[in-house]
């Protein structure tokens, strides 16, 4: 009971708590004159209501395309009327499409004192505006490798626009988000409240109105009352499409703000709901009474059909369930919408892939018209895939075969080496160990010729003390001429026995 009584007291505290809350939310109402989105977006004579448009600009019923894929085209919208609210929030819904990989310049949102120009220097409109721009600048100016990029520029009427610099010393502040080419609609959430001005942007990798992201922010900006808003767009050397899908404005109020008038409306409006509710429940029982009249026989609703039965307990659970199964597939569908996205978006790259690069364009003024654009085709098509796979393919297989070539010379080296390792003599040597013996056998030989040889002299000398010659070199000369005869063919021998060793041991390795 004590559990009953303290649960009750939270949910007494919660229910207040939300009533708190409630007090405090921002009243938004949607603001019709202020916006404008499909169907019947453009009238049968092309007109948008409560919006003008002009320069290249082209309203149809799906969308207004500010500015075409055509060289050199400038296009705004604008509202009519001037905004009669102070605080506001707008939601566009855009599509910046191009076949390059570049495209140019962009698309602005305006919230500025007076309607500005239709073929305008600052991305398709009017330059030294007094108010906010918020610019979606594709092109790279200053080469900084940072675009697409999205800033807020406020302006009191005396700044030109930085275009060589991408305005990269004026803004407010801004995010770096690529906004082209993505496969659902992109869409940016600009509020202004409080004189604090917020920036949410979708990226458009899903369908999802859940997936905003906070691009900027910033406090005490001071933008002028009764304003307008405006759509521009440019395009220069290079050239995206660019769609806006929807434009909604809502106007923001603090609570409590809104007139006395309006509520004392809205209780009469429920007042009058009341009454018909009533008259329509008395008309209801009215026909029961008759229905039970003519149908005598059929039994009053029982007690019991006030209460569910176990069946219809278990049937509601797995209803319950079966919800909430269906939510997850939901939450999974939109990430699998995600993945299939960038999917697209990368097998778009590599099959179609014919994106036209030209160093030019953003800002710079185009060549003379009639002139095709330069189409330098500079990504990768699918033969040139194959063909770098099929070289990878190749490198791989010869790699595999140096491999096992340096594999086998390894273990030949390896048992060369433990072979000379079991040698008598540490030196690490072409020659074998049979080499080895040969030599101290020629040595030996050599040897025992010198031996003879010192013999020979020695009986010599004695046959020279005894009278027959008189000087000590007076050896015979065909004695000499045996012993020379003999040690060349000794060195001759060992020589070509050496060559033919070599030459085997060569073919070895
Ligand atoms: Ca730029
Ligand atoms: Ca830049």
């Amino acid at each position: 009971m004590g559990g009953f009584v303290f649960c009750r007291t939270h949910v007494l505290l919660l229910i207040i708590g939300l009533v708190f809350i409630e007090a405090n939310l921002v009243h938004r109402k949607f603001e019709y004159k202020y916006s404008f989105k499909p169907p019947y977006l453009a009238q049968k004579d092309g007109s948008v209501p409560f919006w003008e448009y002009g320069g290249n600009a082209i309203a149809s019923a799906e969308n207004v395309r500010i500015a075409p894929s055509l060289r050199s085209q400038k296009g705004a919208i604008w509202t009519k009327n001037p905004i009669n609210f102070d605080n506001w929030d707008v939601d566009i819904s855009f599509r910046v499409t191009g076949r390059g990989r570049i495209g140019a310049d962009g698309l602005a949102f305006w919230y500025t004192q007076n309607k500005g120009a239709y073929d305008g220097n600052v991305f398709g409109s009017s330059d030294q505006w007094v108010g906010l721009g918020l610019f979606f600048d594709s092109f790279d100016n200053d080469n900084k490798h940072n675009n697409p990029y999205i800033m807020a520029v406020v302006n009191d009427g005396t700044k030109e626009f930085d275009h060589a610099q991408d305005g990269t010393t004026q803004q407010l502040a801004g995010c770096l988000r690529d906004f082209r080419n993505k496969p659902f609609p992109t869409r940016a959430r600009i509020e202004y409240y409080e004189n604090t001005l917020t920036v949410l942007f979708h990226n458009g990798m899903t369908n999802s109105d859940q997936d905003y992201e906070m691009c900027l922010r910033a406090e005490n900006v001071v933008l002028p009352k009764g304003g307008h808003f405006g759509i521009s767009a440019a395009t220069g050397g290079l050239a995206d499409d660019h769609d806006v899908n929807h434009f909604l404005a809502w106007s923001l109020h603090k609570p409590g703000q809104i007139k006395t008038g309006q509520t004392a409306a809205g209780d009469e409006q429920q007042q009058k709901l009341q009454q018909e509710y009533q008259e329509y429940q008395k008309k209801l029982d009215q026909q029961k009474a008759e229905y039970r009249k003519d149908h005598p026989d059929e039994k009053e609703p029982e007690m019991e059909d006030w209460f569910e039965s176990d069946n219809q307990r278990e049937l509601r659970q797995i209803f319950q369930g079966q919800n909430q199964i269906y939510e997850i597939i939901k939450e999974l569908s939109k990430k699998l919408d995600e993945v299939v996205g960038r999917q697209e978006r990368t097998m778009s790259l590599i099959t179609q892939g014919s994106g036209a690069v030209v160093p030019q364009g953003g800002g710079a003024p185009p060549p003379p018209q009639g002139q095709t654009p330069p189409i330098a085709s500079d990504t990768i098509r699918r033969h040139e895939v194959d063909a770098v796979f099929n070289n990878q393919n190749q490198i791989l297989s010869t790699a595999r075969e140096i491999r096992q070539f340096i594999l086998e010379l390894k273990t030949r080296a390896d048992a060369i080496l433990s072979n000379q390792a079991k040698a008598p003599t540490a030196q690490v040597q072409a020659m074998g160990y049979d080499t080895q013996a040969l030599i101290s056998e020629l040595r030996d030989g050599l040897n025992q010729v010198k031996q003879g040889t010192a013999q020979i002299t020695h009986k010599m000398e004695q046959q020279q003390q005894g009278g027959a010659c008189p000087a000590p070199s007076c050896i015979s000369f065909t004695a000499m001429l045996m012993l020379v005869a003999a040690q060349l063919v000794i060195f001759l021998g060992y020589s070509f026995y050496r060559d033919s060793r070599e030459s085997q041991a060569k073919k070895f390795y």
